[in-house]
This record gives C-alpha cells, sequence and structure tokens, in this order.
C-alpha cells in the first residue's frame, strides 16, 4: 500500500439486524490484534476508537418497515464525518464493523473526496435490496442500494443527497445469496457480479486480473474495498449472522488480497459483521486480521 498511515475507525453497531453481538466486532478484531500486525509491515497506526453507538435496540422510528432507521442514520452520519476527517489527514481508513449497514456510512465519507471511486464489495450477498424489494427489513441488506442513489431518503441523504457511488464502478465478489429484488436491480443497473459460480469456473486469479483491469478502464480515482466476513465459506468464519455455505476459501481469499495489494489500488477497506458471539474462540475476527495482513503487503516467505 503506498499510503504508509492507516486511521483505524471501530464502528461497533448491530443496528442494521436483528442478531445483538456484532457490535463487539471492533473489540475482536482488536483483540486479534491488528495494530500490531500492520505496525510490523512498517505502517504507523492510529487508532482512532470507536464512534459512539447507543446501546439500546430500539426501533423507534415507526413510519417505516427498515428496522433500527434512526439509530442507523445516526451511526452513519457520524461514521461518514470521521471517514472524511481521517482521509483530509492523509491517512488510510480502515473501518471495523459493526454489520455492513456502516458502509452506508463509510461510503457516504469516501464521496466527500472521490468522485470516481471503485468498490469491491466482498460478499455472499448483494446488500441491494430497497424498502420495497426487502425480504427482512434490515438495512444491513441495503447499503449499495443506498449508496447508488436508491432506498429511504433518510439513508440516500445521508452525507448530501447526490448518489455516493456509481453502478458501474461496482464489483461484487462471492454472490451466492440474492434476493429477486436485487437480481433485477443488478441486471437493469449493469453492476458487474463474480458469483461463486464464476468462481469456481475462472479461479480468483483471473477475477482479480479482470477487475483490476475494469477499474482501470473505468479510471477510478480510489477502490474501497468492503469485505463481509460472510463471503468467506463459514468453514473458516463462521462468527457471522447470516452465513451461507459454499463460499470463497481461505487462500481464495488471501490471493485476491495479495493480489490487490501488489496493484496497490486499494485506498480504503472495512471488515465487516464479525459478530464473536457466534464465533469459535475468535476464528473470524483472526481471519481478518490475517486478510488485513494480506492486503497491507504481508509475505509468507
Ligand atoms: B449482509 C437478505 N438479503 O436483505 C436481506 O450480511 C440478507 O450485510 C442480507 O450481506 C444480508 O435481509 C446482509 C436476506
Ligand atoms: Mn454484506
Ligand atoms: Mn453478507
Ligand atoms: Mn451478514
Amino acid at each position: 500500500m503506498k499510503n504508509k498511515k492507516i486511521s483505524i475507525i471501530g464502528a461497533p453497531s448491530d443496528y442494521g439486524q436483528l442478531r445483538r453481538g456484532v457490535d463487539m466486532g471492533p473489540s475482536a478484531i482488536r483483540y486479534a490484534d491488528v495494530s500490531e500486525r500492520l505496525e510490523a509491515l512498517g505502517y504507523t497506526i492510529k487508532d482512532e476508537g470507536d464512534i459512539i453507538v447507543k446501546r439500546a435496540m430500539s426501533n423507534t422510528q415507526l413510519d417505516t418497515n427498515l428496522k433500527n432507521l434512526k439509530e442507523v442514520v445516526e451511526v452513519c452520519t457520524q461514521l461518514s464525518n470521521k471517514v472524511s476527517e481521517v482521509i483530509a489527514q492523509g491517512s488510510f481508513p480502515l473501518v471495523l464493523g459493526g454489520d455492513h449497514s456502516i458502509a452506508i456510512g463509510t461510503l457516504a465519507g469516501l464521496a466527500e473526496h472521490y468522485d470516481n471511486l471503485g468498490v469491491i464489495w466482498y460478499d455472499a450477498h448483494a446488500d441491494l435490496n430497497t424498502p420495497a424489494t426487502s425480504p427482512s427489513g434490515n438495512i444491513h441488506g441495503m447499503p449499495l442500494a443506498v449508496s447508488i442513489g436508491l432506498g429511504d431518503e433518510r439513508l440516500v441523504s445521508i452525507g448530501g443527497t447526490e448518489p455516493k457511488i456509481k453502478p458501474e464502478n461496482i464489483i461484487i465478489i462471492g454472490a451466492r445469496s440474492v434476493d429477486p429484488g436485487e437480481r433485477d436491480l443488478i441486471r437493469e443497473k449493469g453492476i458487474k457480479v463474480y458469483t461463486m459460480h464464476e468462481i469456481d469456473r475462472m479461479g480468483m486469479t483471473r477475477i482479480m486480473e479482470e477487475s483490476i483491469a475494469y477499474f482501470k478502464e473505468r479510471n477510478v480515482d480510489g477502490v474501497h474495498l468492503s469485505l463481509d466476513l460472510d463471503g468467506l465459506d463459514p468453514l473458516y468464519t463462521p462468527g457471522v449472522g447470516t452465513p451461507v455455505p459454499g463460499g470463497i476459501t481461505y487462500r481464495e481469499s488471501h490471493l485476491a488480497m495479495e493480489m490487490l495489494e501488489e496493484e496497490g489500488m486499494i485506498t480504503s477497506a472495512e471488515f465487516v459483521e464479525v459478530n464473536p458471539i457466534l464465533d469459535e474462540r475468535n476464528k473470524t475476527a483472526d481471519v481478518a486480521v490475517a486478510l488485513m495482513g494480506s492486503l497491507f503487503g504481508e509475505k509468507l516467505v
């Protein structure tokens, strides 16, 4: 990574879904020695601590089917400001979730600095639901839709009303659980998706080569990695709220991170959905930190 300054931002929110415990993700990832691991690679780490998330799960916003809307808006507004501030200081924002609804805040903060941001969405899910298509009302299934400007306007307008990213700048990798409304949106907007079928068929090497070339062709001014730990197979990352079998392997994931690192393309990252309550001895947080190691240039020999 070209930028040698990393700022860690914890976003301990579980408001985007209904399983408690994912709010402890940042603690679990810190416990897995994230700072030490990256410091050993020659980076200067500033742990900014956690943004403030009120503990109670309330669902006080009753004019909508979206769960905990008011709380998600509060969290994402704060996170957006923090991410933007970190970039203004010339640091690489490394956000620790929390459930994936926090990406609404991360991308809003990034949008203040990038006009043509590329996004890698490493996930079993497409997270492209809107209030009209969501089967659950859980906002962690909506952050990509919100960021392209679709959905409840209280979410869409966080950090400004204009869309934060372009649909054609998104690459989803690892999808294997996609809702009908999401599938329609993928087709309609021409969003690039490598499902598990393509990963099986083409291999991760070709997928990363194509993804890197795609971003270059599109002349992106930065690339954000949004890594949902449920993108990997639950064999490797059991500590997630919505596990889906048949996922990306541990080694394929390292390879993906290593190829991104060689390209020096990634300008911000978030690791989300780690739920230590559902985990086996912090295995999922350990995997998250190991993948960060590869993303930031750790070599085997
Ligand atoms: B995650 C589902 N599509 O909208 C929905 O973990 C699951 O951030 C969303 O990818 C999973 O409720 C959201 C069924
Ligand atoms: Mn997700
Ligand atoms: Mn997911
Ligand atoms: Mn999940």
